[in-house]
């Protein structure tokens, strides 16, 4: 059966109705969010529609089962708390299509907190057995919920975990989430590596305050000892990293918050990228030497929450031969090997099975916000470059 792209279209612009929200097609559908658990439901039948055996497991990740050995291709469809429209669910309703379509026996999968409401990539992170269930069980999100206390909002619906030996292996069709493919005019990215990660939350404890009546002299601000760090650790990162290290403080949290109070305590995410696992020990001994500086030079109180992290990983090099000949089909020269910056599924399944990737491009490389989009001509091509590699 080919390929019915109003199909994929019309199942795409259906998922993100779950959660639809902002401007343009932006959506909020964190982790186990009513949004993600009618979307879930929703994909379960849209699963059983196509043949396959819905399934969901221990932590909510749901599988399209086909009935025999078979190709996992899928990805992910939580999003991030002002999310786009495509990330993770793109590939998602692209392997639907492609069950449907092909003539090889594919099952379909979403993983559950691809984003990291709790962990990093947990879902994917613990039916590949790196991280312990009961553990993973006790991780908070930013307002203190645990994992474990979410997850049973699906107690209805959760079986057992899946056999992973039943899969051949794991492909993945994303967008590409950064400016490469839309400054270069190429359609398709095979996706060579994806970067490591480590993300934890750092605090600095100092002394809440009157904001008139206490000099600066004698303030212990914690917002002060949170700004000294962040310019510290810019300094002390520039022999260190290359130009593609990133490194984030993408949520803070000042206590009390308030305007004419000397904020007493700030508790801020740390969290940092490369391709290099030695380079991101090293950024790991400079943040915490820069924390316990400023800490000691402040009269800080210091902690550091538990670190989290995915080591870098390269992609089935046989599983790419395949994207790249269909991406020379659809794309003849344009398309290209590249890295994953974003972190992705493919990087836990890779320890279990052949794991690749294909990207489309992100219009103006905009993604995790509501303007992220992709050309709908653009989603179609890689869709008919996964059913040549997948048929290939
Ligand atoms: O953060 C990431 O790279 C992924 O989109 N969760
Ligand atoms: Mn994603
Ligand atoms: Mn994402």
């Amino acid at each position: 059966m080919a390929i019915d792209e109003n199909r994929f279209l019309a199942d795409l612009h259906a998922l993100r109705e779950f959660g639809a929200a902002g401007v343009g097609k932006g959506v909020t559908r964190p982790a186990y969010s009513q949004a993600d658990i009618a979307a879930r439901r929703w994909l379960a039948t849209r699963m059983q529609e196509a043949g396959l055996q819905p399934h969901f497991d221990p932590v909510g990740n749901l599988f399209g089962l086909a009935q025999e050995p078979s190709l996992l291709m899928g990805s992910h469809s939580d999003s991030q708390p002002e999310g786009g429209w495509l990330d993770g669910a793109l590939g998602v309703i692209a392997a639907l299509e492609v069950a449907r379509a092909s003539d090889r026996p594919i099952s379909v999968v979403s993983f559950q907190d691809e984003e990291g409401r709790f962990g990093v990539t947990t879902g994917s992170a613990i039916w590949s057995g790196g991280l312990n269930l009961s553990q993973a069980d006790s991780l908070t999100d930013h307002a203190g919920v645990t994992l474990g206390a979410a997850r049973a909002s699906m107690r209805d619906l959760a079986r057992g975990f899946v056999d992973p030996g039943q899969f051949t292996g794991f492909i993945e069709m994303h967008i590409e989430q950064g400016p490469s493919l839309d400054e270069s005019g190429d359609l398709i990215g095979v996706v060579t590596d994806i970067v490591g990660i480590r993300d934890m939350v750092i605090s600095f404890e100092g002394q809440q305050n009157h904001a008139g009546t206490t000099p600066m002299h004698l303030r212990r601000d914690a917002f002060q000892a949170l700004s000294l760090f962040n310019a510290e650790i810019n300094t002390r990162f520039r022999n260190v990293v290359t130009p593609q290290t990133v490194w984030t403080i993408g949520h803070v949290e000042v206590h009390p918050n308030a305007s004419s109070i000397v904020p007493g305590r700030a508790r801020f995410s740390m969290q940092w990228r490369d391709s290099d696992p030695d380079r991101l020990l090293r950024m790991e001994e400079i943040i915490r030497k820069t924390a316990q500086d400023i800490a000691d030079r402040l009269e800080m109180g210091l902690a550091f929450g538990p670190m989290l992290g995915l080591e870098p990983v390269s992609m089935d090099r046989a599983l790419q031969a395949k994207l790249e000949v269909g991406a020379q089909r659809v794309a003849p020269g344009k398309w290209r090997s590249m890295p994953s910056g974003a972190l992705h599924d493919a990087t836990n399944i890779a320890k279990l099975m052949p794991a690749a990737m294909l990207f489309v491009p992100s219009i103006k490389g905009i993604s995790h916000d509501f303007a992220e989009d992709t050309l709908e001509k653009d989603l179609i091509a890689g869709l008919h470059a996964l059913v040549i590699a997948v048929n290939g």
